[in-house]
This record gives structure tokens, sequence and C-alpha cells, in this order.
């Protein structure tokens, strides 16, 4: 059974209604490009513009409040790089991580129409995970180094991958909820103000906008369908809710950097009004699947305009953080064997490179053609599915 009739446009809508704001963003993108830079910040002693002292920190918030888009050369507050470092590399090592939950499904999805379309997606995450450290890469650090932070535990990935895929339906439920809180999340980031990450984040939203829907999709055959289906499918919403509401973080008053990131113009919404955002969309959203949210103080309040509702057990969300949630050591011990294991594609691609670069170096213009330059010294992560 397809989504059709009405619920169609349930999900189109919103799902339009976010493409249009990506679209925005890009539009916006292009307009800060074409309407030329004010004077980008530099460094104090930078030779090429004598006749303007050097104030790098004025010039730097002058650009951030002209909303243009700080880029990799021009100067910027270590404060700055470092938390961009930080979150870019958080949210890529999420994609990475990511594909494991999915991917245990890949070999049990049930038919061979749904494996083709799970094989996509995950290979969606893969993508956007050489999106956001090649950003990162921008800001200084090497994708190596990012994935060695990784492994050894000292950068974080998101909570919600934490939690176990038991059936069938958690891959539907991923789809509506995690990749919803994630669109949610992310097409503000899609006006971040450093330019290499708010590109990155104009693709990526548009490709979470089918991943959600897809999501959706089999949630809505499982819940129209018998009725083992369809409490498969409420089992799975039960399970990911609060989980889902967790990965917008803390709550505003015990956030560490949303205040300077949102001067920073980096994040645009604070992790609260983001959740609120999610719950409100996700009751429009339930309803057409015949689903209900395990929240029974969900209800409209009319002086807020906004839907009430329970906030996840923050003290369950810091302890997945800090290591302890139910698949922690299970993620990172399967990443670090796929990385183990995929240690001769990396030799082999750096190898090859090198070849090439001699070849270069020798006169031969046709060394290197059809080598994807993505490829080339940094080799694809695996994905790991476990
Ligand atoms: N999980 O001051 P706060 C995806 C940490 S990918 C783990 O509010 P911030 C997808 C936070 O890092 C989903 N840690 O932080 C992929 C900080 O610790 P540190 C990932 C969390 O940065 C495949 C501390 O708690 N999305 O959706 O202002 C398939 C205090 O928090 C979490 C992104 O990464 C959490 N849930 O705000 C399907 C988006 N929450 O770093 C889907 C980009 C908080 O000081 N990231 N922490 O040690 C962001 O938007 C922000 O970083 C966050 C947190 C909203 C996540």
């Amino acid at each position: 059974m397809s989504v059709d009739g009405d619920d169609a446009q349930t999900v189109s809508g919103a799902r339009s209604g976010i493409l249009d704001e990506v679209e925005a963003a890009e539009a916006a993108l292009r307009d800060a490009a074409l309407r030329g830079r004010i004077p980008g910040p530099r460094a104090a002693d930078d030779p090429t513009c004598p006749d303007k002292p050097g104030d790098p920190d004025r010039d730097f918030v002058e650009m951030i409040d002209a909303d243009q888009k700080i880029e990799p050369r021009d100067w910027m507050p270590d404060g700055y790089r470092r938390t961009l470092i930080r979150q870019i590399a958080q949210h890529a090592h999420s994609e990475i991580i990511g594909m494991q939950p999915e991917g245990n499904w890949l070999t049990r999805a049930p038919s061979l129409h749904r494996k083709a379309i799970l094989l996509a997606k995950v290979q969606d995450e893969a993508g956007h995970g050489l999106y956001l450290y090649a950003a990162a890469e921008t800001l200084g650090i090497s994708r190596e180094e990012l994935v060695d932070l990784l492994l050894a535990g000292r950068q974080k990935y998101s909570s919600i991958f934490n939690y176990p895929t038991l059936t069938w339906a958690d891959v539907g439920a991923i789809g509506w909820l995690v990749d919803g809180a994630a669109i949610i999340n992310q097409v503000p980031l899609c006006r971040c103000s450093y330019g290499p990450y708010a590109r990155a984040m104009i693709r990526i939203c548009k490709e979470e906008s089918f991943h959600q829907r897809q999501g959706y999709e089999i949630l809505h055959t499982l819940a129209h369908g018998t009725p083992a289906q369809h409490q498969m499918a409420q089992d799975a919403v039960d399970r990911w809710w609060y989980p889902s509401l967790a990965m917008f973080g803390p709550p505003d008053a015990d956030s560490t950097h949303s205040g300077q990131s949102m001067r920073w113009k980096i994040k645009r919404f604070s992790n609260d009004e983001l959740r609120q955002r999610f719950v409100d969309m996700c009751v429009q959203q339930v309803e057409p699947l015949g689903l209900t949210l395990p929240d029974p103080e969900l209800r409209w309040n009319e002086q807020r305009q906004a839907y009430d509702f329970t906030p996840p057990d923050y003290d369950e969300l810091l302890r997945v953080i800090r290591g302890d949630g139910p698949c922690n050591r299970q993620r990172l011990a399967h990443r670090r064997a796929a990385h183990a294991a995929g240690g001769w594609v990396r030799e082999a691609a750096r190898a090859y490179a090198e070849k090439q670069a001699g070849r270069r170096k020798a006169g031969d213009t046709t060394a290197g053609v059809g080598v994807a330059t993505a490829g080339v010294g940094a080799p694809p992560v695996g994905a790991g599915a476990g």
C-alpha cells in the first residue's frame, strides 16, 4: 500500500514547506555572494591591506551582522573555529555511525524493493558524512584526525544512534522521527554563518526530506496492515519518540553552547525552540498513520499556540552521551573494526594518488583522469552495518 490522498498531502505539505525553506536559504546564499562582500576580517598584521588597520574582531562581527558568510580564508576567532569543528565533526560522525542501526536491516528488508530503497538511503548517509568531513577540513583539521578522535571516544556523535533497531518498523520510525528531527534541526543550519557548512547542509537537507518520507511510508504501510503489523508500528513509535525528542540536546537552561552559537549565527534557534517545532509537526503527521504518540500530556495550548508535551528524560540523555546507552559500546566497536578492515583501501588509494601525482609531475596529462577527486588521499569511510 502506498501513502495516498490526504495522507500524502500531510507529509508532502510538511515536506514541501521544508524544501521551500531550503530553497530560500539557497537563494539567500546566492544573494549574499552577489551583493559582494564587505571587506572581510583580516589578521592584524595582514600586509595586503595597509590602509585599513586590522581589527579582525570588529570585521568579523560586521560580516556576521550583515548576514554574509565567513569563508575558510577569513580570519575568525579561535572559539568560532573550535565550535564549528566540534559541531560539524559531531554531525559527520553521526552520519557515519547512523548507518549502523539501519544497515542492520539491509539483509532483512521485507522485499527487494525495500532493500534497494534502504541501501540508497544508507549510502546517502555516507555521502552526508563525506560532505561534512570535507566542510570540517576547511577549518584546518584533517579527516584522519577527526576519525581518530571519534574512534578514541574523544568526539561525540548523536545520542539517537545508541538505541537498537529491533524490528522492521524501527526502520520506518527512524525515517519518520529521526530524519524528521534531523530536518527540523538542520534546515536552519542552511543559514549558518560559515559558508562551507551552510552549503553542505543545503544538499543534505534536500536528501533528508526524501528519507523522512520513505520512513513515513513504511510506517503507513504497516499501520494499515494486519493487527500484528499495526502493533509493530505502534511499538516502534513508542520506543523512538523520546530518544528523538532528546536529539535536540539539553533544555536551553542547561545548553552550554547555544547562546554563543546563536550570537555567531551558527545555530539559528535554541534546542527547545526546535524541539517544540518537531512536536508540533509530528502531532499533525501521526493522525493519518492511525498511530498515537506515547505522551498522555500532549495537548494544544491556545495561549502558546503550540502543543504541550512531556520532555524527554534528560538524565537518560546525559547517560547516553557519556557512553552508557544501550548500544554505545557496540557502535564504536563496530566502527573501529570497520575502520581497521578498510585500512588496505586507504593504503591503496594513497599509493594510487602518489603514482598519479608522480606521473603528472613527469608531464603525463592523462594521469588521474576518471578518478573522483574526493577519493584521492581520502577514501570513503565504510558503512560498517551491523
Ligand atoms: N547527542 O550546549 P549544547 C542525523 C552535547 S545526524 C550527543 O546544547 P550544541 C541522521 C553537545 O555536543 C544527527 N551529544 O550543544 C544521520 C555538548 O557537548 P560538548 C546529528 C549531544 O552543540 C543518519 C553538550 O551536549 N545532528 O540526524 O549547542 C541517519 C551540551 O549541548 C546531544 C547534528 O549533529 C545529542 N543529542 O547543540 C538519520 C546536527 N545534544 O560538545 C539521521 C548539528 C547535545 O560540549 N548539531 N549534545 O562535549 C547541532 O545542531 C548541535 O550540536 C546540537 C547540540 C543541537 C546537537
